[in-house]
C-alpha cells in the first residue's frame, strides 16, 4: 500500500506513535509518506520506503496567524496526486482531520477518491477538542473520516460521550517496539546516578499541566523520607521550572536531576526502578508503556485509559488524581522489598509484551485495507 501519514513531528505522544507506525509499515514493504512541518523526531534514518514531505507556510505580513491547515491540505493534494497514495492516516484530529477532508474534496475534482483515517490520541478529544472554538470542526471531521480509531477504549467512550459521532470508532491501542525498548546494560550510568545503590524513580513527559509534574516531586519527597532514592525528570515544558523550585523548597534538590529532552529514553529507563505518571488525564500513557517494556513498574493515576495499561497490584498501582499520599505509600511498598520489586518488574515486562508492535501492526494494515475496499 502507499500510505500518507500526517502527524505532529513531536518528541512524545501522537507524533511518536505515528512515526513508529510509519517506520514499521515501511519495514513491512509499504510505501510511507510523512506530511508534516518538520522532520518527525524519530524519523532519523534512511529507508527506501520512507518519504518526508515538508509543509511550509508562507508568512505574509497580512497573516497574524499563518494558515497551516490550508498549507497542509494543499500539500496533501499534491502528494496524493503525484505519489498516487491509496490512503491517508492522520494522527490527532486538530487540524489534521479537517485538512484531510478538505484535501479529499479537492482531489475529487481531479477524479481521485482517497479515503482518510483519523486516529484520536487524547487531548484532541479530552482537552482541545472540547473547546467550543474547535468542537463543530472536530465533530464534523470525525464524522467525515472514512475510518476512525482511538488509542484506548476509554478515549473511544469519551469521544462518544462528548461529541455527536455517527461513525464506528475502532480501538487500536498504542504499541511498543521491544527491540528498541528493552533493558539495556547501563550499570555505569546507574552507578553515576545512584552511587550508594539508591532506588531510581523516573518521570518523562512534556511537563504540561495535564501531567501534574509537581505531584511527581511531592510523591518523591515522601518516598525519599523512607527509602534512599533519586528522581530523574526527563523532558521539558512549562511546568519544569516550578518543579525545580518545588524540589529546592522541599529540600530534596540534590536527589532530583532534571535531564531535559532526551532521545535515548530507553537507556534512562534501563536504570529505573519505578515510573511515576500522576496525570490528570491520559488517553493511553505511552510513556508508561515504554517504562514497562524496560522492566519498570508504574505508579499512576487512574485517569483515562491508564487502567487499561497499568494493572492494579500487578504492574504497579493506580490512585485517584492528586492522591499524592496514596501514590507515595504504594511506591514505598514496591520499593522497600527487593523480591517484591523484582516481581513487579517481571510483571511490568510481561504485560508490556502484550502491546508488542507485531500484535498491533496487522490491525492497522487490515483496517487500511477495509477502508480502501469500502471507498
Ligand atoms: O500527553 C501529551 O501531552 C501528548 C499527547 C499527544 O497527543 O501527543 O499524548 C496523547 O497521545 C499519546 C499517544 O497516543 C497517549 O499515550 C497520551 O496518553 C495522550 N495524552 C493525553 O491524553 C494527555
Amino acid at each position: 500500500m502507499k500510505i500518507g501519514i500526517v502527524c505532529y513531528p513531536t518528541f512524545g505522544g501522537s507524533g511518536v506513535v505515528a512515526t513508529e507506525l510509519g517506520k514499521a509499515l515501511a519495514a513491512r514493504g509499504h510505501q510511507v509518506h510523512f506530511v508534516t512541518y518538520n522532520q518527525p523526531a524519530r524519523l532519523d534514518f534512511f529507508s527506501e520506503n520512507l518519504f518526508y514531505h515538508e509543509v511550509s507556510v508562507s508568512n505574509y505580513p497580512l497573516f497574524d496567524y499563518p494558515p497551516y491547515e490550508l498549507a497542509l491540505a494543499s500539500r496533501l493534494v499534491d502528494v496524493v496526486r503525484f505519489e498516487k497514495l491509496d490512503v491517508l492516516h492522520v494522527h490527532y484530529a486538530i487540524p489534521h482531520a479537517s485538512a484531510a477532508f478538505m484535501a479529499q474534496q479537492i482531489l475529487l475534482t481531479y477524479g481521485i477518491n482517497i479515503p482518510f483515517i483519523t486516529t484520536l490520541h487524547g487531548t484532541d478529544i479530552t482537552l482541545v477538542g472540547q473547546d467550543r472554538t474547535f468542537k463543530p470542526v472536530v465533530t464534523f471531521s470525525i464524522n467525515k473520516s472514512d475510518g476512525v480509531t482511538a488509542v484506548s477504549a476509554h478515549l473511544r467512550d469519551d469521544t462518544y460521550k462528548y461529541f455527536k459521532i455517527e461513525k464506528d470508532i475502532k480501538v487500536i491501542t498504542n504499541f511498543i517496539d521491544l527491540t528498541r525498548f528493552s533493558l539495556k546494560p547501563k550499570d555505569h550510568f546507574k552507578k553515576a546516578i545512584a552511587p550508594n545503590g539508591e532506588r531510581i524513580l523516573v518521570h518523562t513527559s512534556n511537563f504540561r499541566k495535564v501531567k501534574r509534574t509537581e505531584d511527581v516531586v511531592k510523591i518523591f519527597a515522601e518516598v525519599v523520607k523512607k527509602i534512599p532514592a533519586k528522581l530523574l525528570m526527563v523532558g521539558d515544558g512549562g511546568e519544569r521550572s516550578l518543579c525545580e523550585k518545588l524540589s529546592r523548597d522541599l529540600g530534596i534538590a540534590e536527589n532530583v536531576r532534571f535531564l531535559g529532552k532526551q532521545d535515548a529514553i530507553e537507556e534512562i529507563l534501563s536504570v529505573a526502578d519505578l515510573f511515576l505518571m500522576p496525570s490528570v488525564s491520559e488517553s493511553f500513557g505511552l510513556a508508561a508503556l515504554e517504562a514497562m517494556a524496560c522492566k519498570v513498574p508504574v505508579i499512576s493515576s487512574n485517569a483515562g485509559g491508564l487502567p487499561e495499561l497499568n494493572v492494579e497490584g500487578v504492574t504497579g498501582f493506580l490512585r485517584d488524581v492528586g492522591d499524592v499520599a496514596g501514590m507515595a505509600e504504594r511506591a514505598i511498598y514496591i520499593l522497600e522489598d527487593d523480591a517484591r520489586l523484582e516481581q513487579f518488574k517481571e510483571n511490568a515486562l510481561a504485560h508490556a509484551k502484550t502491546f508488542e508492535l507485531s500484535n498491533i501492526l496487522p490491525q492497522y494494515e487490515n483496517y487500511y485495507q477495509e477502508v480502501i475496499d469500502k471507498s
